[in-house]
């Protein structure tokens, strides 16, 4: 099967337009990563036959991840360009033996290299893989709500998951573990990714502070669906924020233990209802 028509390929570039279409990814902002199966890299190697030679450096560690196959968005490269020029918008790349190198299978022509932020995504990979193989998704975004909640929610987990289950009702449901949530820090360094990756063993959504989100998934559609939903809680949030001192009436924790009741969610972290 050729690239462009495998499944996960057109999944990757279907996400990528979506969130352009959302408006979450000015200029460059943003990335995104896949771990192909065992049948679609048995695919890209039989397509593709050889890979470039060279093996580049990823500026992490990541052993668990040694072999898999990862689509990825390019560095400096602008998500509404992934669905017009794919070959230069992203590229196949396969992990060594080691976990501390890649090499370009597919794509990323004229010397194109990983989002700059591939060790957050790779480090992210590692963890929700050892969770579950079934996780292959990571996804990055700029959304505009989400980000003005970080100047006026404390930059803590259990202050950041309450605002958005007490805003809509659905969101206990949808991402009932909460949310993480990660202080200021340099983007595409190592120091965001260990902080990234850590929190990611307890949280399918990390918040960046004053920069945007990153969430796992199974699927894009999990991936997608988890930004959209936060983002537009926030959305709710901000309004309500910008437009009344005080809330009039808001979904209580009490009211929040009980969809956990009735939707048996189990692992609905409790702790942040006390
Ligand atoms: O890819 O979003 O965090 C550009 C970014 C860096
Ligand atoms: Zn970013």
């Amino acid at each position: 099967m050729k690239i462009l028509d495998m499944p996960c390929v057109k999944g990757f570039i279907q996400l990528a337009q979506d969130g352009v279409d959302k408006g979450w990814h000015e200029m460059n902002g943003g990335n995104l990563s896949y771990r192909l199966t065992g049948m679609e890299k048995a695919n890209v190697k039989k397509e593709v036959k050889k890979p470039q030679k060279e093996w580049i450096d990823i500026c992490e560690s990541v052993p668990k991840l040694a072999g898999e196959f990862f689509i990825v968005t390019r560095t400096t490269g602008y998500m509404r360009n992934v669905m017009r020029t794919p070959e230069s918008a992203f590229g196949i790349v396969e992990i060594d033996s080691t976990g501390t190198k890649f090499r370009i299978w597919w794509g990323l022509v004229d010397g194109g290299r990983p989002t700059s932020e591939f060790p957050s995504h790779l480090k992210n990979h590692e963890v929700k893989f050892l969770q579950d193989p079934n996780n292959r998704v990571i996804y990055h975004a700029h959304p505009v709500n989400l980000i003005a909640m970080t100047f006026i929610v404390p930059l803590k987990a259990k202050d950041f998951t309450l605002a958005l289950w007490q805003i809509m009702t659905e969101c206990p449901v949808i991402f009932p573990k909460g949310i993480g949530v990660v202080p200021w820090m340099v983007p595409g360094k190592g120091e965001i990714a260990s902080a990234t990756s850590k929190l990611m063993e307890e949280y399918d959504i990390v918040v960046w502070a004053h920069h945007g989100l990153f969430c796992a998934g199974t699927t894009f559609d999990r991936a997608f669906g988890l930004m959209d939903t936060v983002e537009k809680s926030a959305d709710i949030f901000m309004k309500v924020a910008a437009t009344q001192k005080k809330r009039l009436s808001t979904i209580t924790k009490k009211d929040i233990a009980k969809i956990a009741k009735e939707f048996n969610l189990v692992n609905l972290r409790k702790q942040f209802l006390r």
